[in-house]
């Protein structure tokens, strides 16, 4: 066992209010790919396709190009089969013992709820909530997995849009300013699975001004200076390994 999970360990065992903030990495044991990883979805070039990623899950794109929007959309955005990972439950056991006050994420996937995480703070949406963008009947995911082209509302025949922010899109306010406080109030904030370059999604974790600031990620980013532990493997391992010692040591019971 590396000094770094023991570390890890010892933090959390200390506090019980701690706020994980992750993103798309949480998720890629999941096989669910990332944005900008070496095998994630921003290097996985399709060939001719002329765009990038960023423009075709942009909302003037979603407007005025539907039917793509939407091909890349339920192939390369939507993963109905992922089951959670050990990072995911492992969390959801550590908001069960008390010691995670709340899980704020960047990710789409819905994998903390099905891990049974309570408190869940989804600053860019949910692929599993769908609005008509004219009468707003909301649809289940299923609605827009079956539609043969673009998903049209079975009511007022508008088009259907993901409940997901895309760029050229603001961030909900009131997730926001919950997702501030509990960061601004945490007394250790872990960050997973994240490049940090999203922004203003990023830009919250400035807010922190506790006492532990650990970074989980495969590859480095601009915040890790200002950690006090950076542990650079994949996230669910690392909570799996650290699970194992709250486990023996009696600290998480199931
Ligand atoms: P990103 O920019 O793709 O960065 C992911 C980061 O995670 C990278 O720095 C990787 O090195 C790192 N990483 C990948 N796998 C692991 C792992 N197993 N353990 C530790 N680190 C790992 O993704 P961000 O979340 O930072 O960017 C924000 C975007 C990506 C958000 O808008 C998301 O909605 C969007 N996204 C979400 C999903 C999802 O819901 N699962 C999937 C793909 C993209
Ligand atoms: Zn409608």
């Amino acid at each position: 066992m590396n000094n770094n999970i023991i570390n890890l360990k010892e933090i959390i065992q200390k506090s019980n209010n701690i706020v994980f903030f992750g993103g798309a990495g949480v998720s890629t044991e999941s096989q669910i790919p990332d944005f900008r990883s070496a095998r994630g979805i921003y290097a996985q070039g399709e060939g001719n396709r002329s765009r990038s990623p960023e423009e075709i899950i942009s909302h003037s794109f979603f407007r005025e190009n539907p039917t793509e929007f939407y091909d890349f959309y339920r192939q390369k955005l939507v993963y109905p089969e992922a089951k959670p990972n050990s990072a995911h439950l492992v969390l959801s056991k550590l908001e069960a013992a008390g010691k995670i006050k709340a899980i704020i994420t960047q990710n789409i996937d819905n994998l903390h709820q099905l891990a049974g995480s309570k408190n869940v703070l989804e600053l860019h949406g949910s692929v599993y909530r769908n609005y008509c963008s004219g009468c707003r009947k909301l649809f289940a995911l299923d609605y827009i997995l079956n539609s043969k082209k673009i998903p049209l509302c079975d009511v007022c025949g508008q088009l259907i849009k993901p409940d997901v922010v895309l760029y050229e899109e603001s961030l909900d306010q009131n997730i926001m300013e919950r997702a501030i406080k509990y960061i601004a109030q945490a007394e250790v904030l872990i960050i997973g699975g994240t490049s940090l370059t999203v922004y203003p999604a990023a830009g919250l974790i400035r807010y922190f001004t506790g006492q532990k600031l650990i970074i989980i990620n495969k590859s480095t980013t601009t915040f890790d200076k200002s950690a006090d532990l950076v542990i650079n493997q994949p996230v669910g391992e690392v909570f799996a390994e650290v699970y194992k010692l709250l486990s023996e040591e009696g600290d998480i019971i199931g």
